[in-house]
C-alpha cells in the first residue's frame, strides 16, 4: 500500500486481507486490518479521484526542448477544472502572458479561463503566473509546479513565464491544439521543472526575398518559433530576386525591386506597418527581430531600381533565377554610402531591438580590400545608429566593432578568419549549412529544397554540439544557434512548415537544452509526441521515417480551408 500521506490512487489488492470487498470475512475486515472507517472512506474517494484523473497521456519529462531539470510526481497529476481560472502577479507584460495562456486554452477545452490578478481571495485550483525577483531563473528561466491542487508557474520575467506557458501547453495531451471544442480530459502530469536556456540567441530565419511571404504567414512562423522557445527571427528582407521592405526616402526599392520573385511570381513587400504589426506581435511572444539588409552583394533588385547604385549605373533586368554572387553596390561611390545609410537608418528607427544584420555573404565581385573597407564603414554607420551589427562570417576579415556577431554558415568545423575575428572580440551565432539549413533536404525524395551542403534529416540537425563545432573557437563565444530557412524553392507556408518540421525543434533543443540533456533516441522518442499537436494545429510537417511516430493520431483534424490554417498534409513525400 502506498503512504497514507499520498493522495494516489491506492492498488486494492483483492488477496490482501485489509481489502474492504474481501468477501472470505465479511463484516470483520475493517477489524482485521487495523484501519477506520475514516480511513477506508479516504481510500475509497482517493480511488475515485484516480477515475476522474487517469494518468496523464503525458509525461513530465516530454517536453521539447529538454528542460534543465524534471521531477515527475506520479502522485500529483492536475486535472484541469471546467472553472479553473489563470491568476497571475500584477505586472502588465505578465498579465499579457496569462492573457496569451487563455487564448491557447479556450478554443480546444472551450473553457472560460477567466484571468484575475492575484490581489483577489486565492481560489483552489485553476493556473497561477507568478512573477518573483527569483534570480536564480535568469532572464529567461521558470519553474513550473503541478500538484493536484493547481499549477504553477514561477519565473522572474515576464520572458520566463512566457517559457513556462510554452511548457505547459506541452504537458496538456495533443488535442489542446485543437481551434475547436474536444471532449476531452485535460490532465497534466505531476511534478516540477526548473528550466534555463543554454544560449540567449536561439533563432531562425526566414529569407522572405526569393518568394515572398505576407504577414499572416510570418505571424504563424513566429507562433512556430515561440512553442520551441526561439527568441530571434532574422527576417532577411532582401536580395538579388526582391526587395521587401518600404524605405520612403528610397520608394523604389519597395515598389519596383520589390515586385519580382524567384520564378518570375509578382514578389511584394512590407509596408512600414506591416513592419511593425510583425515587430510588435513578436515582441509579444517575447521574440526580438533582426532585420537583414544584404549588402554589398545580393543586391539586384536595389540596382533595378537604382542605377545610381550599379557600378556601371545600368540598371540590370530583374533577377528571378537562383544564382547567387553577381550583383553589387558601387562601394567606390558616395550615394551607396547615402543609401546605407538611410535605409538602415529608417529600418532602425522601426526596430526595437539591438541588432541590424548586414549580410556580407557571397560579394565575389567585390575585392577583399574594397570589401573589407565597405564594410568597415558599414559598421560605423550600423554603430552610429546605435545598434550591434550581424552579419555573415564572411564579414571576419573587416575590423572589429563593438559588440559584433558573426553568423556562421559554411560546413566545415574549420575556418581561421573567423576565429581569428572571434580572437579579436567577434562572437558567434552558429547556422552551419550541413547541420541547420532547412532549406536543405531531408533525403533524396524531398520534393523541394537544396542539397549543396547535403541532406539533413532529422537527426543531422539535431547530432552536432555548438560549443565544440569550430576549431579554435572557445564555447564562451558561441552565443547561440540559428536555423535559416532560404526559400528559392519554397513557395507556400506549408512548404515553409514542411521545411521547419520536425528539425526546427531539433534546432531549438540545441539552443535551449543543458547538453547533459542531449540524447538523440530519447529526443526522437520525445519528438514523436509532437505529429499529434503539429496535426491538431494544422501544421505541415514532415514524416521523418528516424521517429518514432504514434500510428493514428488520436485526436481530430482540424478544419479545412479556414483561412487561418494551412492545408493539412502530414506527409508530403
Ligand atoms: C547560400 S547562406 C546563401 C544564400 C542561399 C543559400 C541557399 C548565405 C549567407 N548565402 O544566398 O539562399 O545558400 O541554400
Amino acid at each position: 500500500m502506498s503512504s497514507p500521506a499520498s493522495t494516489a490512487p491506492e492498488p486494492l489488492d483483492p488477496l490482501d486481507p485489509a481489502h474492504p470487498l474481501d468477501p472470505g470475512r465479511p463484516g470483520d475486515a475493517v477489524v482485521a486490518s487495523g484501519r477506520t472507517a475514516g480511513e477506508l472512506a479516504g481510500a475509497a474517494e482517493r480511488e475515485a479521484t484516480a477515475l476522474l484523473t487517469p494518468p496523464a497521456p503525458v509525461r513530465l519529462g516530454d517536453v521539447v526542448p529538454a528542460p534543465e531539470r524534471v521531477t515527475p510526481d506520479g502522485t500529483a497529476d492536475h486535472l484541469l477544472a471546467a472553472d479553473a481560472v489563470i491568476r497571475v502577479s500584477a505586472d502588465p507584460a505578465a498579465l499579457a502572458v496569462a492573457e496569451q495562456l487563455a487564448a491557447l486554452l479556450r478554443p480546444a477545452t472551450g473553457y472560460p479561463l477567466p484571468v484575475t490578478d492575484t490581489a483577489g481571495p486565492a481560489p483552489a485550483g485553476g493556473i497561477a503566473l507568478h512573477l518573483a525577483g527569483d534570480t536564480e531563473l535568469g532572464a529567461e528561466g521558470y519553474r513550473l509546479d503541478v500538484t493536484t491542487g493547481g499549477v504553477r508557474i514561477t519565473a522572474g520575467t515576464a520572458a520566463g513565464l512566457h517559457h513556462g506557458v510554452q511548457t505547459l501547453r506541452q504537458l496538456l495531451p495533443a488535442a489542446i491544439e485543437s481551434a475547436t471544442p474536444v471532449a476531452e480530459r485535460w490532465v497534466l502530469p505531476g511534478g516540477s521543472i526548473l528550466d534555463r536556456p543554454r544560449y540567449p540567441h536561439r533563432g531562425a530565419m526566414l529569407d522572405v526575398a526569393r518568394h515572398f511571404f505576407g504577414v499572416p504567414d510570418v505571424l504563424r512562423v513566429i507562433d512556430h518559433l515561440a512553442r520551441y522557445k526561439l527568441n530571434r527571427l532574422h527576417l532577411h528582407l532582401t536580395d538579388d530576386q526582391g526587395w521587401r521592405i518600404a524605405v520612403d526616402s528610397w520608394p523604389a526599392l519597395a515598389t519596383v525591386g520589390g515586385a519580382s520573385e524567384v520564378g518570375g511570381g509578382p514578389g511584394g513587400h512590407y509596408t512600414r506597418d506591416d513592419y511593425r504589426r510583425i515587430v510588435a506581435y513578436a515582441a509579444a511572444r517575447h521574440i526580438t527581430v533582426i532585420p537583414e539588409i544584404d549588402l554589398p552583394g545580393h543586391t539586384n533588385a536595389a540596382l533595378v531600381a537604382y542605377a545610381e547604385l550599379a557600378p556601371e549605373r545600368i540598371a540590370p533586368p530583374p533577377y528571378t533565377g537562383t544564382e547567387v554572387g553577381f550583383s553589387y553596390v558601387d562601394p567606390a561611390s558616395e550615394r551607396t554610402y547615402d543609401f546605407v545609410a538611410d535605409v538602415l537608418g529608417e529600418l532602425a528607427a522601426l526596430t526595437p531591438g539591438e541588432w541590424l544584420h548586414i549580410g556580407g555573404d557571397e560579394a565575389f565581385k567585390v575585392p577583399a580590400q574594397v570589401y573589407a573597407s565597405f564594410v568597415e564603414r558599414v559598421q560605423r554607420i550600423v554603430a552610429g545608429l546605435g545598434k550591434s551589427v550581424v552579419g555573415w562570417h564572411q564579414i571576419a576579415p573587416a575590423a572589429h566593432a563593438d559588440g559584433r556577431l558573426l553568423q556562421w554558415w559554411g560546413t566545415s568545423g574549420d575556418d581561421p578568419a573567423t576565429a581569428d575575428a572571434v580572437r579579436r572580440g567577434a562572437r558567434l551565432i552558429l547556422s552551419p549549412g550541413n547541420h541547420a539549413y532547412l532549406d536543405m533536404k531531408y533525403a533524396p525524395e524531398t520534393p523541394i529544397g537544396q542539397d549543396w551542403a547535403g541532406l539533413i534529416d532529422v537527426r543531422r540537425a539535431y547530432d552536432w554540439n555548438p560549443a565544440a563545432h569550430l576549431t579554435d573557437v572557445p564555447a564562451e563565444a558561441v552565443l547561440g544557434v540559428e536555423a535559416p530557412l532560404w526559400t528559392e524553392s519554397v513557395t507556400t507556408l506549408a512548404e515553409i512548415e514542411f521545411m521547419l518540421f520536425p528539425r526546427l525543434p531539433a534546432i531549438a533543443e540545441l539552443g535551449w537544452s543543458p547538453r547533459s540533456t542531449h540524447d538523440w533516441d530519447r529526443f526522437r522518442e520525445r519528438l514523436a509526441g509532437h505529429g499529434a499537436r503539429w496535426t491538431a494545429a494544422g501544421i505541415t510537417f514532415h514524416r521523418s521515417p528516424e521517429v518514432p511516430w504514434p500510428a493514428q493520431p488520436s485526436i481530430p483534424a482540424p478544419r479545412r480551408g479556414s483561412p487561418d490554417h494551412a492545408p493539412t498534409r502530414s506527409a508530403r513525400d
